[in-house]
């Protein structure tokens, strides 16, 4: 029998059905984002807070996806950690290594890609990057770090717009708006970027009190003395005694931000204070007023030791951090319940993540910056229906530069040569061939906290650590000291390892194509 030829007609329809089918299968991605999570305040990963962490719709994120229990920044810090995400980029390629900088929007960003290939695309929340979004359908943005209370939004008509309530619940419900009138014939990509828990810790007002009668377990180097290691970590200006903003040996300053929410705001307000309406400032006074004046009528008294203070301090600024975290928490399941409504959960790859790490009293600190676990460490969960198995816990070392090629292979996208980081695709199927075994770090900031700039490289046991400042190398044994407390960069008995590192350090600068150290 003979074929009749297929008309070009029929071709055309057969290939128009195959990029329809394409479009169809290509799944959507939801980008959950907060800022300043500490991967030990979502019990999904474990540790000293995992009791107490409130984040059950994390973990459930966890519980059907995957959790990437060694998952790390570039650069810990915020637009810079932002852009990299955006760029599958380190810092000095994407050109911005500091906050502050403008980030350039005519580059490849996988979001203009993931448009260009037919995706709706939006972003919702904190960006800070400042220069506008571009690559997305939907923008309406937090300007610079936004507030907690009654935010401003910024909108893509260049309007400034207050709204009453509480950033994360604002946030979130913008997301579920622009989901719900979104461009139903395209899937989509969607960035919901939340402000908290970013200092100064503020919780909604719902939840105040939630952690009173919780115990908060202390950290081991609460009062670190900084010994045997860089003489740069003694000068840091980030410690919960000396620098949050309640000093117990000064005066209260004028310009207090409200970090340990003292003294009784009834003497003067903080700026988030200033922002709320009178209704929301009687409940705020109801709550921290009494505790206030208890706390201070023992310290006039001079019932506290300088210890007593500095718990009493990292144990207040842990209650806020973590109700800040319960409403991130309720976000996410607003979230996956609006997925679960819409018949989405199965084609939606759902992500949890956050732009860097966080110090929760460990070596005295708040704040991040620092290559040190606490900061360095960047939540990443991720559950995507018949790709990832459920409750997996890869174990790679994965960074921030590898979430765009990610997004690319899902999205079936060819990831451009000049993207450095590699899609984790292949480890969502259980394939760790040819996988890294060492991490390039880099912070640039000159002054904020007085943490130096420094660089380093992390393998799955060792750290090294060089700040071009004091010249100086620190190398941790993180099986030894995981909490890295003494650098063992001068002790004969990690000489190979040092060599090694040092060559491992070098080798990565060249593949990064890293910049000379800034002179100083
Ligand atoms: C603000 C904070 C700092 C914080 C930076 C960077 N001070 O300046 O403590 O390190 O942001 O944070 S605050 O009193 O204004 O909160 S980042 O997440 O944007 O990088
Ligand atoms: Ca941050």
């Amino acid at each position: 029998m003979k074929l009749s030829p297929i008309s070009p007609l029929i071709l055309i329809l057969l290939f128009a059905n195959v990029g329809n089918t394409l479009a169809a299968e290509r799944p959507n991605i939801l980008f959950l984002f907060s800022d300043d999570h500490a991967v030990k305040a979502i019990s999904a990963y474990g540790g000293a807070l995992a009791p107490i962490a409130p984040t059950p719709n994390i973990d459930r994120i966890a519980n059907e996806g995957a959790v990437f229990r060694n998952s790390f920044c570039a650069n810990s810090i915020c637009g810079p950690s932002r852009a990299t995400i955006l760029t599958g980029k380190h810092s000095h390629v994407n050109g911005f290594m500091r906050n502050g900088n403008n980030f350039d929007a005519t580059q490849w960003t996988v979001a203009k890609a993931l448009q260009s290939s037919g995706y709706t695309t939006a972003v919702i929340g904190k960006w800070h990057l400042n220069s506008n979004p571009v690559g997305f359908d939907h923008w309406e943005v937090l300007p610079g770090q936004g507030n907690y209370y009654n935010p401003d939004f910024l909108q893509m008509n260049g309007d400034r717009k207050r709204i009453e309530g509480y950033a994360t619940d604002v946030t979130t419900d913008k997301a579920v708006a622009w989901l719900e009138s979104r461009d139903t014939s395209k899937p989509f990509f969607l960035m919901c970027q939340h402000k908290a828990p970013h200092r100064t810790f503020s919780p909604a007002l719902r939840h105040l009190g939630a952690f009173d009668d919780v115990e908060i377990p202390e950290p081991d180097s609460l009062f670190d003395d900084y010994s045997k290691r860089s003489d740069l970590l003694a000068k840091n200006e980030m410690e919960i005694d000396r620098h949050f903003d309640w000093a117990y040996d000064a005066k209260v300053r004028k310009d207090e931000r409200g970090d340990v929410k003292l003294p009784a705001p009834d003497r003067y307000g903080t700026p988030e204070y200033n922002r709320m309406t009178p209704m929301q400032r009687k409940e705020w006074d109801a709550y921290f007023g009494p505790r206030n004046q208890s706390f201070l009528a023992d310290f006039k008294a001079g019932k506290l030791e300088h210890h007593d203070i500095v718990r009493w301090k990292y144990r207040r600024y842990m209650r806020n951090y973590l109700s800040t975290v319960k409403a991130v928490d309720e976000s996410v399941g607003r979230m996956l319940k609006y997925l679960d409504d819409n018949g989405l959960a199965e084609n939606t790859i759902v992500i949890y993540s956050s732009d860097q790490g966080f110090f929760l009293g460990e070596h005295g600190w708040y704040d991040k910056r620092w290559m040190f676990e606490e900061s360095f460490r960047m939540p990443f969960i991720i559950r995507w229906p018949g790709m990832v198995k459920a409750g997996s816990k890869p174990e790679e070392l994965i960074q921030n530069i590898d979430y765009a090629p990610t997004f690319l292979e899902a999205a079936k996208l060819k990831i451009p040569s000049a993207v450095q980081g590699r899609s984790l695709v292949p480890l969502l199927k259980g394939n760790n061939s040819n996988w890294r075994d060492s991490l390039y770090y880099a912070y640039y900031e000159l002054g904020e906290h007085a943490v130096p700039q420094h660089f380093g490289v992390r393998t799955d046991r060792h750290k090294l650590m060089y700040f071009p400042q004091s010249d100086e190398w620190n190398l941790f044994d993180l099986q030894t000291d995981p909490q890295e407390m003494q650098s063992v960069h001068s002790d004969p008995a990690y000489e190979r390892t040092r060599e090694a590192l040092t060559a491992e350090y070098h080798r990565l600068r060249e593949k990064y194509d890293a910049p000379e150290y800034e002179k100083r």
